[in-house]
């Protein structure tokens, strides 16, 4: 067990802490007597006091040349870089995820600062011809002014790094409130970028509730837009507010993401790639792969192997580095899965591997929980439907290719999918047919890179993409703008062109 630290609201560029005075802990899920920090539990005036920090500096923020603000951006990715070990370790004390993954998290935040930097000197515009002579017509980015970022404890810094890059980097200032469940990865994300000589006021932090800092957040009528990443409940929340305030919103929600299995796969890679799309981050992933749908003519063989190797997945705490799977993130999220278990049995799926929490030795004082398999599942079924966010996984067995694309699209969300096939057809078809903003072809529903975009279509989202160059679409708005120099009045759709 390692110290506890006190933790500060980082609001005009002064650490304070909440207005009354209250603070929460923030405990790690793999040993709940270590408690990691306490976070200011802040209050709505903390909120009102972050919103005008962030409106008073917009004006001066957005005059910055974007290749001046991009080097701010590059510094703190070089900060992230040199704290890349010691960041990871605070990441999997808090929330859990084994050490190589946190490092990856970490990495996923400098990859998204080194772009922003490049884009700092790109942001690309268009030049078009006018229908008029002696006319010019173009098109340019403007920023936008206050964004609310919310983010989940899943990926506690490549997250808060994909929306608050492109947001600052396009000339936003931002209120960024950070899940309770990983706050002291956030201050450090926070830091670097303060290290790095962010000027006051452009990015604020607020830690608390989601009841009270996010609803008081997202009804600020100073908040230009909300870009959240997190539970569709709170996406339908954030999606009602900004309907009636008019607010731009870019919305992350749910995945049920499918693997197939065709007879053509190389079965062994498609294992592979189950095991760590379905248990990877202990199956907390937006991205993970929640369904299985195997060809019944590979159904037996690939089920054996499959779980001959869920069941010697090593489960603990993850800065030992030979764990596989680490604790579920909270209590709440323990008794969610426990309750899906008991669901799934009811209606009828079989329990196949897995379906307890771990209680004894070194388990004792965690949200552990078995890597759980139901096999016998049906479309209809609550387990089929439902994100889970956990280590369950629901197998299909169809029999043609037709019938895998149709149980794969039956769901109300779409995020991410995957085909294993040596197939070409297959797999071309696949890339068409499925319902999902990412399509990975003989490789897991994980393993986003930053430079593409991000997003699904359906309930996952609300056709915003994050990564890459799409981010700065959420964050900017075009101004389209006509140059006439031809001295006199010109009527497009009217005058017609003569020499
Ligand atoms: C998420 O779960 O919200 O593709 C993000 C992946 C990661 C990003 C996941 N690079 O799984």
């Amino acid at each position: 067990m390692s110290e506890t630290k006190e933790y500060k609201n980082y609001i005009n560029g002064e650490w304070r802490d909440s207005k009354d005075g209250k603070t929460f802990e923030d405990r790690n899920p793999a040993n709940w007597d270590d408690v990691v920090g306490t976070f200011p539990l802040s209050t709505k005036e903390d909120v009102e006091d972050a919103v005008r920090a962030a409106k008073e500096t917009y004006p001066k923020w957005k005059k910055v040349p974007v290749p001046k603000r991009a080097e701010i951006l590059r510094r703190a990715a070089e900060i992230l870089l040199e704290r890349k070990e010691e960041i990871s370790r605070l990441m999997t004390r808090e929330m859990g995820k084994v050490l190589k993954e946190a490092r990856g998290d970490v990495q996923e935040a400098i990859d998204t600062g080194f772009y922003a930097f490049g884009e700092g000197r790109r942001l690309f515009s268009q030049n078009t011809p006018s229908e008029l002579p002696n006319k010019f017509a173009l098109t340019f980015r403007q920023p936008m002014g206050v964004w609310a970022v919310i983010t989940p404890w899943n990926f506690p810094s490549a997250l808060p790094s994909w929306k608050i890059f492109p947001a600052i980097l396009a000339g936003n200032t931002v209120v960024f409130k950070p899940p309770s469940d990983a706050p002291a990865v956030a201050y450090e994300f926070v830091r670097a970028l303060v290290d790095a000589g962010l000027p006051p006021g452009v990015l604020n932090l607020v830690y608390g509730s989601g009841s009270v800092v996010g609803e008081a957040l997202i009804t600020h009528p100073d908040i230009v837009g909300i870009s959240f990443t997190g539970s569709s409940e709170t996406g339908m929340r954030i999606a009602e507010v900004a309907g009636k305030q008019l607010k731009k919103i870019s919305l992350e929600l749910g995945g049920k993401n499918p693997q197939i299995v065709m007879w053509s796969a190389d079965i062994d890679l498609a294992v592979d790639g189950a095991i760590w799309g379905a248990y990877g981050t202990t199956g907390q992933r937006c991205t993970a792969t929640s369904r299985l749908i195997l060809h019944e003519k590979i159904y037996d063989e690939f089920m054996h192997k499959f779980i001959e190797r869920a069941k010697q997945l090593k489960i603990g705490y993850g800065l030992d580095e030979t764990v596989e799977v680490g604790p579920v993130i909270n209590e709440s999220q323990l008794k969610k899965i426990m309750k899906y278990v008991e669901i799934g049995q009811k209606e009828g799926a079989h329990l196949e591997l897995g379906g307890h929490r771990l209680t004894e030795g070194e388990y004792a004082k965690g949200w552990f929980f078995e890597p759980t398999v139901f096999t016998g599942v049906t479309p209809d079924m609550t387990i089929a439907q439902d994100e889970i966010f956990g280590p369950v996984l629901s197998v299909f067995k169809v029999s043609s290719f037709e019938e895998a694309i149709a149980v794969a699209n039956n769901t109300r969300y779409g995020l991410s999918s995957s085909i294993y096939t040596r197939d070409v057809v297959e797999a071309m078809r696949a890339i068409e047919e499925l319902e999902a903003g990412i399509t990975y072809i003989n490789a897991p529903t994980i393993g986003a890179e930053t430079h593409l975009p991000f997003g699904g279509v359906k309930h996952t989202g609300n056709g915003h993409r994050e990564g890459g160059w799409t981010a700065y679409e959420i964050f900017t708005e075009w101004k389209t703008v006509y140059i006439d120099f031809s001295g006199k009045l010109q009527k497009a759709q009217i005058d017609t062109w003569e020499e």
